[in-house]
């Protein structure tokens, strides 16, 4: 499958947000990764649907966005009506999952499942001819700039296998601490869509176009 890069806008400058946009768009990302959080299901807050709505005027970019919010139902249709392509909901936050997945596609969004690093592969047995990607988190959801949990790089290894087995066509997204030396490591694991954090795009050290340039030499890409 095609290496999909996602830059987490979380991660960016807010206060040069089109600049920055600009510039992933040149660099030839493939998503916008949105975090939204609400002080429950993480204890962070980020931003609300006015923002991405905002920013759906200045980009085509496809909007990857990553509810980390309790009762998420409540809010798909906003976040879709904001210009979301894919909606990533958590196991954890939702206890009729098949519900929530039939929600999102019925608004028209594609719908990304996605498991703390925590939570095993099984909750995915009976839902996943219904969904087009997997969100792995590879960190505990709620911060940037975490280090992997060791044990979801095997996780991922065992979710493609399933997949496989099961001949289905969905990627697998991983999200934190997506860094030179762990994303090829995810890749070769079986990730497709890399979720681009602070651990490469948005380097503190490096500006954006270095960020990429490294990650993509990191990669073969
Ligand atoms: C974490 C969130 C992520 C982060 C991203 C940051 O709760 O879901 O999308 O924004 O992982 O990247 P990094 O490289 O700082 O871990
Ligand atoms: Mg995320």
């Amino acid at each position: 499958m095609k290496i999909k890069l996602s830059a987490s806008i979380m991660c960016a400058n807010f206060s040069h947000l089109a600049r920055d946009i600009r510039i992933l768009e040149e660099e030839g990302v493939d998503y916008l990764h949105f975090d939204i959080m609400d002080g429950h299901f993480v204890s962070n807050f980020t931003m609300g649907p006015g923002i991405l709505a905002s920013l759906r005027k200045i980009t085509n970019l496809p909007f990857d966005t990553h509810l980390m919010i309790e009762k998420p139902d409540r809010y798909i249709s906003a976040f879709i009506e904001a210009g979301s392509t894919f909606i990533s909901i958590h196991v954890e936050a939702c206890p009729h999952l098949d519900r929530t997945i039939q929600l999102i596609k019925k608004k028209g969004a594609k719908v990304r499942v996605a498991l703390n690093p925590a939570t095993p592969l099984c909750r995915l047995d009976y839902i996943l001819e219904e969904i087009s990607s997997v969100l792995v988190m590879t960190v505990n959801p709620g911060f940037a700039s975490q280090r992997l949990v060791p044990s979801t790089i095997s996780k991922i290894e065992k979710l493609k296998k399933i997949i496989e087995k099961r001949a289905l066509n969905i990627d697998i997204a991983v999200d934190g601490n997506v860094s030179f030396i762990n994303a090829p490591l995810m890749v070769k694991a079986g990730a497709s869509v890399l979720v681009c954090g602070s651990s490469s795009i948005f380097h503190p050290e490096l500006g954006i176009k270095e960020g990429m340039a490294k990650l993509r030499e990191s990669l073969n890409l």
